[in-house]
C-alpha cells in the first residue's frame, strides 16, 4: 500500500459532474497536439479493438486516500496507440482529455509504462457507465485522478504548452505518483512558490 492510503474493498464509484450517456457509434478518439506528424488521428472504437487486448491486475489509489486492490482490468495498452499516433520527439507530457472536458496531465513516460491500459472491462465484465464506459484511462502507480473515465483522446504537449488538466488547475502535482505521495503542485521543485497549500487557503 502507498504511505498514507486505506484499504477500501471495492473503490468508491468517484468523478465530478455528471455520467455521460454511451454513445458508442459517435463515438472517437483523438491524438492531437504536438504529433510528430503534425496532423491530429481519430480513432473510432473498431479500430481501438483492433490493438492487442491485454490484463493487467492493478491497484486504486485514490488521492483522498482510499486504495482498492487487485483490480483485473482488460483492454489496451495505450502505448500502442501512441504507436498509431506518434508524439514529436520534444514531448515530455501529454494532457489526456475526457467528457465534459475533464482532463489529467501526465507524463509521456507514464502514460507508454507497460501498465498504462486505455481499459474496457473490469473484473471481466464490460465497463458500467459510472466505471466510464466505453473507456477509462488506467495508470496503476499514479493517483487515480490521473486515470480518466469516458476518455476521448490526448494531446501530446511541448515543454512551454503549460496546458492544465481538471485537478492540475486546482493545485494537484503534475506527475501524482501514489508511491511519492505526490498530491499537490506546491511539492514539486519547479512550482514551490506558485501554488499554496489547500491547508493554508
Ligand atoms: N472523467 C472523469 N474521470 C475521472 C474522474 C472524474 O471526475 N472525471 N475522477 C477520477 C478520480 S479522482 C477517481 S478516484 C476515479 C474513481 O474511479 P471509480 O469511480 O471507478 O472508482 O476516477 C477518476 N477518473
Ligand atoms: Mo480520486
Amino acid at each position: 500500500m502507498p504511505p498514507g492510503q486505506y484499504w477500501r474493498p471495492e473503490p468508491l464509484v468517484m468523478h465530478y459532474g455528471r455520467v455521460p450517456k454511451p454513445r458508442p457509434e459517435r463515438w472517437t478518439f483523438t491524438v492531437g497536439g504536438a504529433t510528430a506528424s503534425g496532423t491530429e488521428q481519430t480513432f473510432d472504437l473498431d479500430a481501438i479493438r483492433g490493438l492487442e487486448f491485454v490484463e493487467e491486475l492493478a491497484d486504486m489509489h485514490c488521492a483522498t486516500r482510499w486504495s482498492a486492490l487487485d483490480l483485473r482490468w482488460s483492454g489496451y495498452r495505450a502505448a500502442e496507440l501512441l504507436e498509431l499516433a506518434p508524439p514529436d520527439p520534444r514531448v515530455r507530457e501529454v494532457l489526456v482529455f475526457a467528457e465534459y472536458g475533464y482532463a489529467a496531465n501526465l507524463s509521456l513516460d507514464d502514460l507508454v509504462s507497460p501498465r498504462s491500459l486505455l481499459a474496457t472491462h473490469l473484473d471481466g465484465e464490460e465497463l458500467t457507465a459510472e466505471r466510464g464506459a466505453p473507456l477509462r484511462l488506467v495508470v496503476p502507480h499514479l493517483y487515480t485522478w490521473k486515470g480518466p473515465k469516458w476518455v476521448r483522446g490526448w494531446n501530446y504537449l511541448l515543454p512551454d504548452d503549460g496546458d492544465l488538466g481538471f485537478w492540475e488547475e486546482r493545485g494537484y502535482h503534475a506527475h501524482g505518483d501514489a508511491w511519492r505521495q505526490e498530491r499537490y503542485a506546491y511539492q514539486s521543485e519547479d512550482a514551490r512558490d506558485e501554488v499554496t497549500p489547500p491547508s493554508a487557503r
